[in-house]
């Protein structure tokens, strides 16, 4: 494992055989390799939105979400909540006031895909953590009627 994915991690991508880690760093290799398929917008401004996004995922929500399911007992996630909680309030205010339901520019992309792993595991962490956040909950429904998100689940 370590040989092809040096965190011992997924997801991991290998290119004639070398590898590439790190889910924004994969994304943004799919992006340059698949051009015609474009998640990220061509805006200046706006790309910077979107990777001032993933920089987010990765600061401030995947920490704490880490810590809670990491957390032996109760006691050692107590912290994490209101970073958690801090967090989701940020940006259910961010998509409260964005045009549709998608992180930037109206349209959906890169960001969306970034928060997406973290985003859908809310509900299976204690509590109903999801019915705080509307525009979060509403967000994940429009991503799970998307037909390529449809297409990574098989009937069996
Ligand atoms: N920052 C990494 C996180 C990857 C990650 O945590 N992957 C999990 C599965 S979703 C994993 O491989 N866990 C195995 C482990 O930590 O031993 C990324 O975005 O690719």
């Amino acid at each position: 494992m370590l040989a092809v994915s040096p965190y011992g991690k997924v997801p991991v991508v290998v290119v004639d055989g070398n590898s590439i880690y790190e889910s924004a760093v994969i994304g943004e290799y799919l992006e340059e390799v698949y051009p015609e398929v474009p998640l990220m917008p061509s805006d200046p401004y706006q790309r910077a939105q979107v990777r001032l996004w993933t920089d987010y995922v990765a600061t401030r929500l995947s920490p704490p979400m880490g810590k809670i399911r990491k957390a032996e007992k109760p006691e050692d996630a107590k912290d994490a909540w209101p970073e958690l909680h801090k967090a989701l309030e940020y940006i259910e205010r961010h998509l409260k006031s964005s045009e549709g339901p998608w992180f930037v520019g109206g349209s959906f992309g890169m960001a969306d895909i970034n928060f997406l792993p973290f985003i859908e595991r809310l509900p299976s962490l204690e509590g109903d953590v999801m019915s705080g956040y509307p525009s979060i909950a509403g967000w994940l429904d429009a991503f799970h009627e998307r037909p390529s998100y449809r297409e990574t689940f098989t009937d069996t």
